[in-house]
């Protein structure tokens, strides 16, 4: 059913099992994060609206007067805060936490700390830390040798293949580094740390 069409009205075609929307702009305004929407939003008048209706096959025709409309797509996407990239969603935590607490940390958002599968997931992630914190710090991801020396694996499952290492590293230190962070040296690559030391983390969930 439509509502009334006021500036104040929510007005709605009820697709929302179809992800596709109509709203007027003062109810796109409403719109914020925190209803977990991520619109991509097409202004469209009444006669492209027509257009957009065959096309939309399932959609009724409108035959209400003229007036501006904007057909809002809602699709899968990332909640408040997180940063969507592909089919994941990424957040960084300033909290410098242990590997293992950063780890849980994350599993409490249902994420794991991030995985990496290429340098654009790297280069997103680095992105991340400069955004949130303007520099460009250390930061747990999810690479861990902590079970068998040398056997790197990722927390969230994902195969180990992309790195990013530093030239030397990892270098296994005193015999007590079994975690990876990132932007170590001005190269700014991966080194292996002692998970006990408190970094701040990057977690990542798929969408
Ligand atoms: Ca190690
Ligand atoms: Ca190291």
């Amino acid at each position: 059913m439509w509502a009334g069409r006021t500036q104040q009205s929510l007005i709605y075609r009820s697709k929302m099992q179809t992800g596709v929307v109509f709203l007027q702009m003062p109810v796109l305004k409403l719109l914020s994060c925190n209803l977990h929407f991520h619109l991509h939003i097409l202004k469209i008048t009444m006669m492209k609206l027509m257009t957009a209706s065959a096309l939309l096959c399932a959609m009724a025709t409108l035959t209400t007067a003229a007036g501006e409309w904007y057909l809002v797509k809602k699709s899968p996407s990332c909640p408040c805060g997180w940063t969507e990239y592909y089919d994941q969603c990424f957040i960084y935590t300033a909290k410098p936490m242990s590997w293992a607490q950063a780890e849980i940390n994350c599993q409490s958002m249902n994420a794991n700390l991030a995985s990496v599968r290429s340098l654009e997931e790297y280069q997103l992630i680095q992105r991340l830390i400069s955004d949130a914190t303007q520099q460009h710090g250390f930061a747990w991801i999810g690479a861990s040798d902590a079970i068998k020396e040398k056997f790197w694996f990722w927390s969230d499952g994902t195969p180990f293949k992309y790195t990013n290492w530093c030239t030397g590293q990892p270098d296994n230190f005193r015999g007590i580094q079994n975690c990876a962070y990132v932007n170590f040296s001005d190269k700014k690559c991966w080194d292996d740390g002692g998970c006990e030391s408190a970094l701040p983390s990057v977690c990542a969930k798929k969408i």
